[in-house]
């Protein structure tokens, strides 16, 4: 455990070790004993927040103005390279050491921001444990700073410098920055497999990018071959632009941008006419996905100034009840993303803005903002507020028609669904509900299954054609209604686990366009009404093969592509292939062998994080824009795979 205490004694002459040498020791095995302190933990998203961190550090460049190129690469041993053109860290000797203030940053706890001229830190209040825990968690680390006409560079392993900071050379005249590139280390990072995630990178640097105007973020992924580079002259109303991109919207975009008491203040808002809402609100670049005082400023603004012009206009009788904050969501969406020098975040892994006077400011900066324009734009102001009554008067609908089918289902759940072809077990610990799409492929599956402990039922397609209708609706629908009664749970407020006929629910589609569809509705409908089902790990999804391979009288199947290249390799000839597109291409033996036996098949469990994946898909799925619906369904519909566990 004590790598550090050990090496100390045997390494170095204990007389000429001084006080700082042994803060810099004590510091970075503290970070290297707990991780979680500093990181979150050792697990996948510990390992991008190392990235994050490092990054944030580059992001402070950009934000003081001064820095406006990052450049991350994700080489092929996992090791992260990040880049920028601000203005080096410095390498002048630090006073109170007598080191390099560079050494000093990269291996004293907390050093970061000491060396600040101009500009103040507003990045890193949630990662903000300073680049040098990064180095401590990992095996090495390398920097290069140009800065004063020179090239400096000095080699961390584990934290600790295997030399002086020494300068490699003369650096271009005017060219500054610092190169840093690290390696995760495996003796921390101790789960097997664990690497970077490009996807879960760009999302970040995405927005990154978007609350960070004038910077161009780039990332390349040498593993795979893949880059992206991010630069969004607009800021927040790109940000906007990008999400409602899919949407019919309603008007021109809101923009309200202000420095307030060494706040920086920035909003962007435009109503859609879809049905969900899309805030989302940002702290020093940080999503926060808790939200926040920033958040409630944001949204009572929102809520007032529309209230307050409806009243103003008319548009609300004097017997009308004023919109609720609910009634101005639908269809919104927004963004806030505030600066702040010392924000307060409820803690280190909760993503949640705390300091009050923000709320404040950010209410009252929007406030102006979009009161103004609804006036300017008295066409915009009554298209918003349209909208607004359409959902106030659809929500009480809604409430009425979801309270009487939560009532009905639980009077109809004593009875179970005439479809359904239920198994003889009890116990829920043992029994199985394969939820099937398509009655030809219900068919085979009530002939293949094991009728002990699995059960089937059938769903007909037809809940595809319930789009742009909201989920409410979908609650009627009446196989949606026996998939109800058959779980036995009830729904949404009314959901009680202990009714749960079955341990599993597994999700059966065919591997196509449509199947995909069906599944990201049973998704976000399993996601918005049981959600304890999937957080208690009941939900599950088949993974039917995509080929049957014959060859000499033996079958294999293939559930990948991958795996079909490399059987018909290892086969070399006289090999047939079929392509199943859908289950109702197996018989019922073949759907058992390949997807419903226990001993053979493989489940996909479900986790919260892919039903809210779906859960944002859906809104796109059931949105009126054609093009872009088809254009998601078939570039996703493959995915699904990756939700693995
Ligand atoms: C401390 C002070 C100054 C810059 C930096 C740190 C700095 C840190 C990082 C980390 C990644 N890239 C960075 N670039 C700069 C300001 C020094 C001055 O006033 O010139």
């Amino acid at each position: 455990m004590c790598e550090y205490g050990g090496l100390l004694v045997t390494d170095v002459n204990v007389n000429s070790y001084s006080a700082e040498d042994i803060q810099v020791l004590e510091g970075l095995e503290a970070v290297r004993r707990r991780p979680g302190m500093y990181v979150g933990g050792t697990d996948v998203k510990a390992l991008h927040h190392l990235v994050y961190e490092v990054v944030d550090n580059s992001i402070d460049e950009a934000l003081a103005g001064v820095c406006d190129r990052i450049e991350v690469i994700i080489h092929p041993d996992s090791s992260v390279t990040v880049a920028d053109n601000g203005r080096g860290i410095p390498v002048d000797i630090h006073p109170q050491t007598g080191k390099p203030a560079l050494e000093v940053v990269m291996t004293m706890l907390h050093a970061g921001g000491k060396f600040g001229g101009g500009g103040y830190k507003v990045s890193g209040g949630l990662h903000g444990v300073g680049v040098s825990a990064v180095n401590a968690l990992s095996e090495w680390f390398e920097v290069e700073v140009w800065r004063n006409g020179k090239i400096h560079f000095q080699r961390y392993e584990r934290g600790r410098p295997t030399g002086p900071v020494e300068v490699r050379g003369e650096a271009p005249s005017g060219k500054t920055g610092t190169k840093q590139t690290f390696k995760f280390d495996p003796l921390i990072f101790k789960e097997k497999n664990l690497d970077y995630r490009y996807e879960t990178l760009i999302q970040r640097f995405r927005e990154m990018a978007f609350v960070t105007k004038g910077v161009t973020l780039s990332i390349k992924d040498e593993r795979s071959d893949r880059e992206m580079t991010f630069y969004f002259e607009g800021g927040l109303t790109s940000f906007v632009r990008y999400l409602n991109r899919n949407r019919k919207t309603l008007h021109k975009i809101v923009y309200a941008e202000k420095y307030v008491d060494g706040i920086s203040i920035e909003a962007a808002i435009q109503y859609t006419d879809a049905y969900a809402e899309s805030v989302y609100a940002f702290a020093n670049t940080i999503n926060t996905i808790d939200g926040g005082t920033h958040l409630t400023g944001l949204r009572s603004a929102i809520t007032r100034t529309i209230n307050d012009y409806a009243r103003k206009n008319k548009l609300l009788k004097d017997a009308d009840s004023n919109f609720t904050g609910e009634d101005t969501r639908e269809g919104l969406t927004a963004i806030v993303s505030i600066k702040h020098p010392e924000p307060q975040f409820e803690s280190q892994t909760k993503v949640k803005l705390m300091n009050p006077e923000v709320q404040t400011v950010v209410q009252q900066v929007v406030s102006e903002a979009f009161s103004t324009f609804l006036e300017e734009n008295p066409s915009a102001a009554k298209a918003i507020i349209q909208k607004c009554l359409t959902s106030a008067r659809a929500r009480a609908a809604a409430r009425k028609a979801r309270d009487l089918v939560i009532r009905k289902s639980a009077l109809e759940s004593l009875t179970l669904p005439g479809k359904l072809a239920d198994c003889s077990e009890r116990d829920p610990e043992k029994t199985e509900l394969y939820i099937v799409e398509g009655d030809s492929a219900g068919g085979s599956a009530k002939q293949g299954r094991d009728r002990h402990f699995q059960a089937i039922l059938p769903l007909r397609g037809k809940i595809l054609n319930t789009e742009r209708a909201r989920l409410d609706k979908i609650l009627s629908n009446k196989e949606v209604k026996a998939l109800i009664s058959a779980l036995g749970t009830g729904i949404s407020d009314s959901f009680d686990i202990s009714g749960l006929r079955y341990g599993k629910c597994i999700i059966m589609t065919d591997a196509d366009v449509d199947g995909s569809h069906i599944r990201t509705l049973l998704l976000t409908f399993f996601f918005r009404y049981m959600q304890p089902l999937i957080e208690a790990g009941h939900l599950y999804i088949a993974q039917p093969p995509l080929y049957r391979i014959a060859h000499k009288k033996k079958v294999y199947y293939a559930y990948t592509e991958s795996q079909k290249d490399e059987l018909l390799k290892s086969l070399g000839n006289g090999v047939s292939l079929q392509r199943y597109k859908g289950l109702g291409e197996m018989n019922p033996e073949q759907l058992w062998e390949t997807t419903m036996d226990p001993t053979r098949r493989t489940l996909l469990q479900v986790s919260i994080e892919d039903a809210t994946e779906a859960d944002r898909t859906f809104d796109m799925l059931m949105g009126a824009a054609v093009p872009p619906r088809r254009r998601f369904i078939t570039t996703h519909a493959k995915e699904v795979r990756n939700l693995d566990i």
